[in-house]
């Protein structure tokens, strides 16, 4: 098994092993020098990925099917996806924090591609988890929660979007509106589950509604687990004045001031409206762009800001 694959390199890695190979009966020199010839680092991680039988997504750029193990209904518009992986044994292949893309063709034929992050955890075996909203005009959205279990979506990936150490912040605060709490959720669930990673979190979470907050149970249930950690407050556009739980209104600057520092590293994720309000959009996925908004306001630039 590993054999073969090691005799079908990937296109990439073929090319650079025959152009060597045509150098070597141009220039005996060089010929002589590359009997200790090896091979590019990049052919090593290409390599050592597409023979990986331990993960589910390799990074490799390949569309892998997955079949929707489990449906839960969690509330009138959201669902939780469990995705099986064709051994169980094997894991994600995630790392904290990383999204992976779906896939769904529709029927005229246009391929409708969406980043998730799964909120299971990243080690866990056999599956992953995706907590998804329907929207009324979302494409996605509306064809996932149309399936039924059995039926299978293609996923590739991970995309890694920030590489977590333990410990490289003493505490960072994070700034999540509707959706965007699960790549924040991955962060919260990885750094609390470790016991060695000592990091405290500040969450600040905003939502139209009491029904529109993702993870509440779990964001709930590890506030309670690790009360000197991790704190959420939760913001809602809308609530009646007897819920003691959550805030009226808008995320503040007054709110942000006296937790974000320069030492704290801030991450954002949220629709496009959230990010402008906070940090500023993002100029493309590769790059971040200038930090603006309440957060720019309140003194921080690109090195302390990161917007999923
Ligand atoms: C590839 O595998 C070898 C042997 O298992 C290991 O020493 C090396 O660190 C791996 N390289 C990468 C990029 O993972
Ligand atoms: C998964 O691991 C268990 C324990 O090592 C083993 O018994 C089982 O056969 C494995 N499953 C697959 C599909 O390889
Ligand atoms: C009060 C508050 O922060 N509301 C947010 C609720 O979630 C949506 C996204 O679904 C945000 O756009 C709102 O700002």
């Amino acid at each position: 098994m590993l054999k073969s694959k090691y005799l079908f390199p990937t296109l990439a890695s073929a090319v650079v092993v025959s152009a060597a190979g045509v150098y070597l009966y141009q220039n005996k020199e060089v010929a002589n020098s590359l009997k200790s010839f090896k091979l590019p680092t990049f052919y090593k991680t290409v390599a050592n990925e597409s023979t990986d039988n331990t993960k589910a997504l390799l990074g490799d750029g390949n569309w892998v099917d997955l079949k929707l193990s489990k449906i839960e209904q969690l509330s009138h518009d959201t669902k939780r996806f469990t995705f099986a992986f064709d051994d169980e044994n094997k894991t994600s292949g995630l790392k904290v924090a990383s999204c992976i893309l779906a896939k769904y063709v529709t029927p005229k034929g246009s391929n409708v591609i969406r980043p998730y992050t799964p909120t299971s955890d990243i080690d866990e075996k056999g599956s992953f988890d995706l907590v998804i909203k329907r929207y009324p005009d979302g494409k996605f959205g509306t064809h996932i929660h149309s399936l039924k279990e059995g039926d299978t979506v293609a996923f590739k990936g991970p995309i890694l979007k920030w590489d977590w150490t333990p410990n490289a912040y003493k505490e960072v605060v994070l700034i999540g509106g509707g959706t965007g709490i699960t790549p924040l959720y991955q962060i919260i669930h990885q750094v609390t589950k470790n016991p060695e990673d000592k990091t405290k979190i500040k969450l600040f979470y905003g939502n139209k509604t009491e029904e529109d907050i993702l993870l509440k149970k779990e964001l709930d249930s590890i506030a309670a687990k690790y009360p000197g950690q991790f704190e959420v407050k939760y913001y809602l556009d809308s609530i009646d004045e007897s819920k003691k739980d959550f805030k009226k209104g808008f995320i503040t600057k007054e709110d942000l001031s006296s937790v974000v520092k320069k030492e704290n590293h801030v991450f954002v994720c949220g629709p496009p409206p959230f990010m402008k309000a906070f940090s500023g959009p993002k100029k493309s996925p590769s790059d971040q762009g200038e930090v603006t908004g309440v957060l720019s306001e309140l003194g921080l630039t690109k090195d302390e800001v990161f917007k999923f």
